[in-house]
């Protein structure tokens, strides 16, 4: 059955980007309990900071579940990517996003691949940044194996890489480099931008689907854009996703407004999820 998700991000640099509740964990689990939630995606700094919050208690005390830890945060603070052109710049990107999947684990949750993916530059020719990028994603996903968790890989959008766009691409990437333990990231906000089909990309994924970032055509909360969820749903029904349906939107009109829109929109359009 397919489950529901709200993010939190803890990173103040991040302000102004697609995430529901900010800053205060301990609020926004509360928040998100009371309004339906299965479960939390979180956009952390650092591994680090992850570690020192009481996120057990906190889990357990609201009954939900850690889903996802976005990793965008060596990026965002750092200007880490796994396609850097120096191989000092990509063995700290790989360290960093490693002790977030230790740390994402630890409950449960899977760590997210998508900003720290990086791009391709005039110091490093497109085919050699994807080797290098598919070579991480197979170490990276064989290290959360280890760990008891898959690993997500999340094709973005042409305006925040030149490297990979749509999900067939990134399965792609991941066959070539044997990447078996990362499965796939549909962002819908993205695939509305890329794909020729959102439906179709998906039914491609079968049971490489990992996890959905849920957001409307304007990346605000699904349904206040104009994307057609019905097709959507009915592929995720048809490869039998059981996954999480996370919502990676702008907080609009504000957090609260935006994760109750989401939960209304999840049991309109998505059936059996948010009960
Ligand atoms: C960034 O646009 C995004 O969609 C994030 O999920 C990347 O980690
Ligand atoms: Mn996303």
């Amino acid at each position: 059955m397919i489950r529901s998700c709200v993010t939190i991000s803890l990173v103040d640099q991040a302000r102004g980007g697609p995430f529901v509740f900010w800053d205060d964990l301990a609020a926004a689990c509360t928040d998100a309990k009371a309004m339906g939630f299965d479960a939390v995606e979180i956009f952390a700094p650092s591994a680090d900071v992850l570690e020192q919050l009481p996120l057990k208690e906190l889990l357990a005390d609201q009954q939900l579940q850690l889903a996802a830890i976005g990793t965008g945060g060596g990026w965002v603070l750092h200007r880490l990517s796994l396609s850097s052109a120096s191989a000092d710049e990509r063995k700290a990107a790989e360290d960093f996003i490693r002790r977030m999947i230790d740390a994402g684990a630890r409950h449960g949750a899977m760590a997210i691949i998508g900003s720290m993916q990086g791009s391709f530059s005039q110091e490093l020719d497109r085919q050699s940044a994807l080797g290098y990028l598919g070579e991480s994603l197979a170490r990276l996903g064989a290290h959360a194996a280890t760990q008891g968790v898959p690993l997500l890989y999340e094709p973005l959008n042409r305006y925040e890489t030149n490297l990979v766009h749509r999900l067939e691409q990134a399965d792609q990437l991941l066959a070539r480099a044997g990447a078996e333990h990362v499965r796939l990231l549909a962002d819908l906000f993205h695939m509305n931008i890329e794909e020729v089909s959102i439906a179709e990309a998906l039914c491609r994924c079968g049971d490489r689907l990992g996890h959905v970032h849920l957001a409307d055509s304007n990346r605000q909360a699904a349904g206040l854009g104009h994307l057609d969820y019905k097709p959507i749903a009915e592929a995720l029904d048809k490869i039998n996703y059981g996954g999480y349906l996370s919502a990676e939107v702008f907080p609009l009109p504000n957090s609260q407004e935006a994760a109750m829109q989401t939960m209304r929109a999840i049991r309109t359009f998505f059936a059996a999820a948010g009960d």
